[in-house]
């Protein structure tokens, strides 16, 4: 692949070819060097038991006969129906998994915080904790927030291995979306109970009939989106805060030559939060002075940076993959990691410059990276033991620096909360006048576009384009995760951006409230934001009585992760039609794919779409926002509302 086709972005590129210079090996280059597998990437290969791997692709160039067809079966007799569904469902687990983890480690802060053993945390949304615990049934009254929070944080614990019932959170969706769940017997009980009792189904001869086992893939989803990830958010929010609009940067430009700088990368807040307070102590810009710095720059990457930049405005040095590149700057002292999308060759990587990597949970060390191991309940000075290792290590910078002059504007911090302050005021706080625009017409709909990039895409290529066809189709998007930094590095996350790019009705909206064409709603794990946005748009009314009756759709068109896997199956789940772009891993089977395509529409209301031209994937989002909006009764007022925007632009 030529560079230039490797990323839009143009500090990414430079960077590439600095790496190129320095002899710094990267995901570019060895996603060149390694091909994917074809049979694995059609999800036709099983390595369930050691009677394999079997592998049964699609015969190439020829027209499958049945015959040949019921001959694609592994050693066991295991189809390949069932072998894709298997393969597509450890995904799930797995991506769910991810997610949950991490929700049971906020719980288990909040716990700590409730108990005065984690010294440095606070409860920081009152608010928030209060609302939670009157919609789990805690007792408020005269008690301390640490006493209503000690409560809410064992439920939310609970929710992990409860013996019985259905997960709290599923309360909180339209009451047809919670029939629907019934009827279809996928409403979660325990969030660990699912992801096991995945695994267990899809262990070598359990379940064998594909369509039972996707019931068990709803299931297990939505047990991250309603479940793991929805904890995970809410906990936060009473932990750190809620997010509010913020201004910042973002691009590797936000790296400075002369300040210690620090990147904190990886999903977990608990760790940024605390080095964020240890990089403003007086001791540590003491120390950072004695050694010839400026200051500290502390910049984050992927999720972790998406939390830090909205509750504290820090600035954003780039998504996925761009988590090498920050490094071949030669300007980082320092790169603090936690837990998911973390690069195994950023050691490798660093040692062609300064860079010291330091992983800090003891679930995911790296061989060649400093463990400084974080103790939430001596937060702060173990951020101190981290902050100072990076100061100290400003001196060893080497020439060989080269930050490019790139960075954008952005506006991000759109909680739900947010939004409906936004839309209603403090008074009226209410998603009605989103409804309105849409139900008249200048807003078309609503999507969610999030997720990852992939190194078998041009980087931010596909992020860039559907987002801009989108928002050009009056279609206001919701964005969180690497996309959101990709659009906003395209300059899309500023209010001037709407009257650059958006259509005529979209950008008249979001010019009377000041926001933003696409609306930056957090990191990976508040996509469960997003549910509950569209929910208060049912529960608002004009738009049907369902998730899957809106005008809206989802997308990861750079999607790598598992976790994007789970997140989309939970979007589906919950009723939403979703497109994902870069693969599709269940293409060996054709009755399987036609399933997740089509079928399960009539089961869950929402079902998913493969496409990787970023425009047409978007025009099969903006075609689903449109028949429902027929569905509706509405599509005519948006038909005379475009006609009066066609004859402005005459008279114009
Ligand atoms: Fe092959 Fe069946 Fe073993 Fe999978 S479980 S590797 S299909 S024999
Ligand atoms: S960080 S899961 S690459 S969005 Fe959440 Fe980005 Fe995907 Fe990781």
């Amino acid at each position: 692949m030529d560079n230039k086709a490797k990323s839009v972005d143009q500090a990414t590129l430079d960077l590439i070819a600095k790496a190129c210079t320095d002899c710094a090996s990267t995901v570019f280059e060895r996603a060149e060097n390694m091909k994917p597998c074809p049979i694995g990437s059609e999800g036709s290969c099983c390595k369930g038991c050691s009677m394999g791997p079997c592998r049964m692709p699609i015969p190439k160039n020829k027209v499958e006969t049945p015959e040949e067809h019921k001959k694609r079966r592994g050693v066991c007799g295991a189809t390949i129906e069932t072998i894709t569904a298997r393969n597509f469902a450890r995904m799930v687990a797995a991506g769910t998994a991810a997610h949950s983890d991490h929700g049971r480690g906020v719980a288990e802060l909040l716990l700590a915080v409730s108990k005065g053993e984690a010294s440095g945390y606070e409860i920081k949304d009152e608010q928030k904790l209060l609302a939670l615990a009157l919609e789990w049934g805690v007792e408020i009254g005269n008690r301390s927030n640490n006493e209503i929070a000690k409560d809410v944080a064992i439920l939310a614990l609970n929710e992990f291995g409860k013996v019985e019932g259905e997960l709290l959170f599923l309360k909180r969706a339209p009451i047809k979306r919670q029939e629907i769940w019934h009827r279809e017997g996928v409403a979660p009980r325990a969030i660990d109970r699912e992801v096991v009792e995945m695994m267990h189904r899809t262990h070598t001869g359990v379940d064998q009939d594909y369509e039972n086992i996707f019931k068990q893939v709803a299931r297990t989803a939505l047990a991250d989106g309603w479940g793991g990830s929805m904890i995970a958010s809410e906990l936060q929010d009473i932990l750190f805060g809620t997010p509010t609009p913020v201004m910042s940067q973002i691009n590797l430009g936000v790296l400075k030559k002369d300040e210690v700088n620090i990147i904190v990368h990886g999903h977990e807040p608990m760790v940024s939060e605390m080095v964020v307070a240890a990089a403003m102590d007086p001791e540590m810009l003491a120390l950072a002075a004695s050694v010839g710095a400026k200051g500290i720059n502390l910049a984050g990457m992927c999720c972790t940076a998406n939390e830090i930049l909205m509750r504290h405005g820090l600035p954003i040095a780039g998504n996925f993959l761009q988590q090498e590149m920050a490094i071949v700057t030669g300007a980082v002292e320092a790169m603090v990691v936690d837990l998911q999308c973390i690069m195994e060759s950023l050691p490798d990587v660093a040692s062609c410059y300064h860079t010291k990597i330091i992983t800090t949970s003891p679930k995911a060390m790296i061989k060649g990276a400093v463990h400084l191991e974080f103790d939430e309940h001596h937060a702060l000075e173990s951020a101190k033991k981290i902050v100072r290792l990076a100061i100290e290590n400003f001196p060893n910078r080497r020439p060989n620096v080269m930050i490019p002059n790139f960075k954008s504007d952005l506006v991000a911090g759109f909680s739900h909360e947010t939004i409906n302050y936004l839309l209603g005021g403090m008074f009226r706080a209410s998603y009605r006048p989103l409804n309105d625009n849409i139900i008249g017409g200048r807003i078309r709909g609503v999507a969610g576009v999030v997720g990852c990039n992939s190194a078998r895409e041009t980087h931010n290529a596909a992020h860039v384009a559907m987002v801009k066809e989108l928002i050009k189709n009056d279609v206001l998007v919701i964005s969180t995760g690497c996309s959101a930094m990709a659009t906003a590095e395209a300059g899309l996350l500023v209010p001037e951006a709407a009257a650059k790019y958006a259509g005529a009705g979209l950008a008249s909206v979001c010019e009377a409230v000041g926001i933003p064409p696409v609306l930056h709603m957090g990191a990976c794990i508040d996509n469960s934001r997003i549910l509950i946005a569209a929910t208060m748009m049912v529960k608002d009314g004009g738009l049907g009585d369902d998730l899957a009756d809106l005008p809206v759709a989802g997308a990861a068109p750079e999607w790598m992760s598992e976790k994007a896997i789970a997140i989309g199956e939970y979007f589906v789940a919950s009723g939403v039609f979703t497109v994902f772009g870069v693969g599709w891993p269940t293409t060996g089977s054709k009755e399987v794919t036609d399933y997740l395509f089509n079928k399960v529409e009539a089961q869950l209301g929402g079902k998913w779409a493969y496409e990787p031209d970023p425009i047409k994937a978007a025009h099969l989002m903006i075609d689903h926002i449109d028949a429902k909006r027929k569905a509706l009764g509405i599509d005519k007022a948006r038909e005379r509302v475009l006609y009066d925007m066609a004859k402005r632009r005459e008279l114009e």
